[in-house]
């Protein structure tokens, strides 16, 4: 089969129907207020891709009034939830038509494999915007009982003016994930993409305009985090901040959320998920779905099944699979067909899961396979498996965010279940195991957001997704993130009753 080939091509801009590199504030591309630029590296050879527009805190100030203006004229309330169905329709059909075209980028900037970003986030963000796209008119309250001389209802107005701030391993899928509830509910958003990963969220911009949505209902600024990240945290007139990303990080958030206004927060953060493997699972999908477990997006998955608990009883034999599997998987060109996993994101991203590997080489640990660089040039990791570990080892603890995992061997199921809830984190747990019983016992007495049984990495747009614990607060998609983004109000009618 032909290798894919995309030549990327931006616009030095304004304008409100290309590509642009300028920050999206009120329906148009506009230089940023500094006049500096980041640099969009190709990390599968760290050539420079393009440069972009450096937001800064007064842009966001900019376009926080955008958005309000177009909260009070031109969105929230006043236009309908048909209406706003209508136009995220209509945005889910412009993605389609540039199918190709999103998903190349993606791959271009972020490293993924073309095959995934099409077959995954830029399909999974189509279905997200089209699932919310179908809550948009159903957004109602309730009618509550009190006494027949009084009339009481609830509405769930929008809460306002969100920030949202996004990370670089599923560019476009977080991008849809965070403004698909908060435009489907009538809110308006101010985004910030990562500095490591902004070019599907500006190309998303003019498919915004042409599907309709009035200026400064989404305004896109890309900046760095201790600059417009944090500006956008503790800004007075943002009323709600939603975030993904680094545990750290989302400290900081909440901190700014309370220092300033208050805002809402919702946060979406690390993992260090345990996939818990049992002698009665069936042995070829266990291998197969936990090496997809750790190795999909070159283990940038918050959700990742980074420890892998495997009952003595088929320890040898999953081990031998697992490294057969592991060894297969072909490390290459995001773009050429075959390619399973392509580069880290970024050259720190790179430097720090090859400081994790270092730590557990100093720590005693074993490299079963892997841990060495792949190639000369790009940010190219093997695919890793440590055994050999003690659960005090960082590699066991930490979230490395890398394709590296740890096996670990238990006998007692009682003993697996306390391990694997021993961590700070709780967004995602997997158990294998063909007898249901013990398969739903342990799901249901691990700590975390997601439970998977037979399987691992399973998102679905319908479905809620996050974390227990310092793995995060609140839940995406599904009727849940709807709750994130409206204020509930009370209205009292008196019908009768006299003072
Ligand atoms: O994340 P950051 P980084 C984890 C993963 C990874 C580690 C570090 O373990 O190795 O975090 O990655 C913005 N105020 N995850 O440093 O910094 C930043 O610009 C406001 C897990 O890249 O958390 C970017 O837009 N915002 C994860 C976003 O936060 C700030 C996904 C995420 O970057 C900010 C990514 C500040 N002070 C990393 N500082 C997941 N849950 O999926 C930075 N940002």
């Amino acid at each position: 089969a032909p290798t894919f080939t995309y030549e990327f091509k931006t616009a030095a801009y304004t304008g409100k129907t290309s590509f642009g590199t300028g920050v999206y504030i009120d329906g148009e591309f506009r230089d940023g207020s500094s006049g500096k630029t980041i640099d969009v590296i190709n990390p599968t050879n760290g050539a420079l891709i393009t440069k972009i527009a450096e937001a800064t805190p007064a842009d966001v100030d900019t376009a926080v009034k955008a958005a309000q203006r177009a909260l009070e004229t031109s969105w929230g309330l006043n236009v309908s939830g048909a209406q706003r169905a209508e136009l995220l329709g209509k945005l889910a059909r412009l993605m389609e038509e540039n199918l190709d075209e999103l998903s190349a980028i993606e791959s271009l900037d972020n490293g993924k494999t073309f095959a995934w970003a099409k077959g995954v986030d830029v399909a999974f963000s189509i279905q997200t915007i089209k699932y919310f796209a179908g809550w948009a008119d159903k957004i109602t309250g309730q009618t509550i009982e009190t006494d027949e001389k009084k009339l009481i209802y609830t509405r769930h107005e929008p809460i306002g003016v969100c920030g949202q701030i996004i990370p670089w391993n599923f560019p476009l899928l977080m991008f849809a994930w965070k403004i698909a509830p908060a435009l489907a509910t009538g809110n308006v958003v101010v985004i910030k993409p990562s500095e490591f990963t902004p070019l599907t969220a500006l190309r998303m911009c003019p498919l915004l305009a042409a599907a309709g949505f009035p200026p400064g209902v989404v305004n896109v600024l890309v900046g760095y985090g201790h600059t417009v990240g944090a500006a956008i945290s503790a800004h007075m007139d943002i009323q709600k901040v939603a975030f993904t990303g680094s545990t750290l990080v989302g400290r900081k958030i909440m901190a700014a959320a309370a220092e300033s206004n208050l805002k809402n927060v919702t946060l979406e953060l690390g993992g260090k998920s345990p996939n818990i493997i049992f002698d009665d699972a069936d042995l070829e999908q266990a291998v197969n779905w936990a090496a997809h477990g750790i190795f999909w997006n070159h283990g940038q998955a918050c959700c990742a099944g980074s420890r892998i608990f495997v009952q003595a009883g088929i320890y040898d034999k999953f081990l031998a699979e697992f490294t057969k599997k592991t060894a297969s998987i072909n490390v290459g060109d995001p773009f050429s067909p075959g390619v399973d996993q392509g580069p880290q994101v970024s050259q720190l991203q790179y430097d720090r899961i090859m400081s994790y590997i270092d730590s557990g080489k100093a720590e005693g640990a074993t490299v079963h396979i892997g841990g060495e660089r792949h190639g000369t040039e790009g940010y190219f990791i093997k695919p890793t498996i440590f055994t050999d570990v003690t659960p005090e080892m960082k590699i066991v603890r930490e979230e490395i965010f890398g394709p590296v995992g740890v096996v670990i061997k238990f006998t007692d199921e009682a003993d697996v279940i306390r391990q694997a809830n021993d961590s700070v984190y709780g967004l995602a747990a997997a158990v294998f195991s063909q007898n249901i019983n013990r398969a739903l016992e342990t799901a249901h007495k691990l700590q975390a957001g997601t439970a998977w049984v037979n399987c691992v990495n399973q998102l679905h747009a319908n479905v809620p997704f996050g974390g227990f614990k310092q793995s995060g607060i609140g839940r995406e998609l599904g009727e849940y993130a709807l709750h994130n983004y409206t204020n509930v109000k009370a209205v009292h009618v008196n019908l009768g009753h006299r003072m």
